[in-house]
């Protein structure tokens, strides 16, 4: 394998082979060549291939076939070499919420053998500071309507040039440059284990991880999950809710709609009441979202039997067994549940519709093994809880990251997850083994959100943990202990949440706060969070 990276900064951040999961290609579709550019593979072959006209994405006003994205992430990448003086390597930040540009533009970093560095919309500066100093970001292209808070991380990123904007008028606009390049790229001869994406995961420190995927991963997680769970045909239609910048978006909403020639609706806002109306105006086949999302959703049963919906996809926290029948129920269309993980880049565990089990996950995706082991790491019999450990052709590859001996023991990846497999080899979902809130599908660290309260000048300690909700899985729960002559009421409690939102991405916000005169503590000091999980 050769290289294509002039800048060395992933391969050198990569973990150690000896801390790297063991890696599976058994699978005869996971026969990768030496050199490997997914862009190569995912769009410049359909149309190489004569599929060229097929629709590829559409979005409100917007119907793009494969070969106008390609012809699109080719100017992009054009402008990335020529005006930007990006090299093979390089990190580029990618922000924007779900839009055509957005796809092109992860796009045209692929071809230029960049990495691409995809933010969440909602994200604020001080987050995006973190990535982009972790990641040693430095060159941005950022959808016009999302660009202060980055211009805000800009003042503390030395290593960031300025974000060339797009979806603008601007006459420096990405748009505007576009039109003066050529609309042919040759791609960069990317070796497959050149690293393509730093995706980052919040992790439970508030520490943000940077998890490092090659060309290789994103074409193996193509060849794997979908094919034998999802099935899907080239007419179908995708249409979610799940950012392209959180790997469940990328994956559902952009690779695998291409890996088979259909199409994908990219839309930049997906409450459970935009996702249903445009479901309908355009003709949705398969949809992935969140299970708070089908929750809601549910209500609009009969209108959704009206439409051509056949699949829908869950995934990003636990799918209750209520959720399951009610949206049966409502819809007639059997949920596939996956687990997948930023570290893993998509689902290991899934079950497709005939297989689905009330209650379980599913069985490892083929090309994927899952077990459930004991503190010590040896397997666990069946009906045993203990933590899942998973391996397959992905893995676990933090960007320069202590945690990774955490994640990666004895070449499996270990989930952070506490499972049971039964007698049937089926997996069950029991909780999280760590102190991660996972809210409505967002993963969401308790100390975080304890570090934005306490920047508040009336909190004197606080705590944040996740209690059980009915409609978010877990909603974030702060206890605070207010400082001397301070006094609790409601209107306190707003100015806390609204404190919060403007300190970190707002889903992070406590919907439940609490005051207390104390917090428990051991008599060392450590803050005892189970004991606040406790009924009072
Ligand atoms: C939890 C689930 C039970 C679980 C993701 C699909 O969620 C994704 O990645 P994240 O890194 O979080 C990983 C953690 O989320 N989880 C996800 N799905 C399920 N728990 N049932 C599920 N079906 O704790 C896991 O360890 O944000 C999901 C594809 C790509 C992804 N990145």
């Amino acid at each position: 394998m050769t290289s294509a990276h002039t800048d060395t900064f992933a391969r050198d951040h990569l973990p150690p082979a000896t801390q790297q999961p063991d890696y599976l290609f058994d699978l005869p579709a996971l026969q990768f060549p030496a050199q490997l550019n997914c862009a190569d593979e995912l769009l410049d072959r359909p149309v190489r291939e004569g599929r060229g006209a097929r629709l590829c994405i559409q979005a409100p006003g917007v119907r793009w076939t494969y070969a106008d994205l390609q012809a699109r992430a080719n100017r992009i990448a054009n402008v990335l070499v020529h005006e930007m003086g990006v090299v093979p390597g390089n990190r580029v930040l990618l922000r924007a919420p779900n839009n055509p540009m957005m796809a092109a533009c992860w796009f045209g970093v692929m071809k230029v053998g960049a990495i691409a560095v995809a933010t969440m919309p909602m994200l604020r500066a001080k987050e995006l500071t973190q990535m982009i100093v972790k990641a040693e970001v430095s060159h941005a292209l950022c959808d016009a309507a999302l660009a202060d808070e980055l211009r805000l991380a800009q003042t503390h990123c030395p290593t960031l040039t300025t974000p060339m904007l797009f979806n603008s008028r601007d006459a420096d606009g990405l748009e505007a440059r576009m039109t003066r390049h050529s609309p042919i790229f040759s791609n960069a001869d990317t070796a497959a284990d050149d690293t393509c994406i730093i995706a980052f995961t919040s992790g439970t420190t508030g520490q943000p991880k940077g998890t490092m995927h090659f060309h290789r991963d994103v074409m193996a997680v193509c060849a794997c999950w979908p094919p034998h769970v999802l099935r899907p045909r080239p007419d179908d239609i995708f249409i979610g809710s799940p950012p392209l910048a959180f790997t469940f978006g990328l994956g559902g909403l952009l690779l695998f709609p291409m890996t088979v020639g259909a199409s994908t609706v990219l839309l930049e806002k997906t409450s459970p009441q935009h996702l249903i109306d445009a479901i309908q105006t355009f003709g949705a086949t398969v949809l992935f979202t969140a299970p708070t999302s089908y929750r809601v959703m549910a209500a609009q049963g009969a209108l959704l039997r009206t439409t051509a919906l056949r699949q829908c996809v869950s995934a990003g926290e636990a799918l209750p067994v209520a959720t399951r029948s009610l949206w049966r129920e409502a819809t007639g269309i059997e949920l596939i549940d996956g687990i997948g993980a930023t570290e893993m880049l998509h689902i290991f565990i899934s079950a497709d519709e005939a297989h689905a089990r009330p209650g379980a996950t599913g069985t490892p995706v083929p090309g994927y093994e899952a077990r459930v082991v004991a503190d010590d790491g040896t397997p666990l019999p069946a009906g045993q809880v203990g933590k899942l450990a998973v391996r397959g052709p992905t893995g676990c590859r933090y960007l320069a990251d202590a945690r990774q001996t955490t994640y990666v023991q004895n070449g499996w990846n270990l989930t952070g997850d506490a499972y049971l497999m039964d007698a049937d080899g089926h997996f069950h979902y029991q909780s999280r083994t760590d102190d991660m809130i996972v809210s409505a599908g967002y993963n969401i660290a308790s100390v975080e959100v304890e570090d934005a309260l306490m920047q508040h000048p009336l909190v004197a300690e606080c705590a944040v943990i996740g209690v059980a909700d009915a409609q978010r899985g877990q909603i974030v729960k702060a206890f605070v202990v207010l400082r001397a002559g301070s006094e609790a009421s409601d209107a306190l409690v707003t100015a806390l949440q609204d404190f919060v939102k403007a300190t970190v991405a707002p889903y992070k916000y406590p919907r439940a706060i609490e005051f207390r005169s104390a917090l428990p503590r051991t008599e060392t000091g450590k803050l005892q969070r189970f004991r606040l999980r406790e009924p009072a």
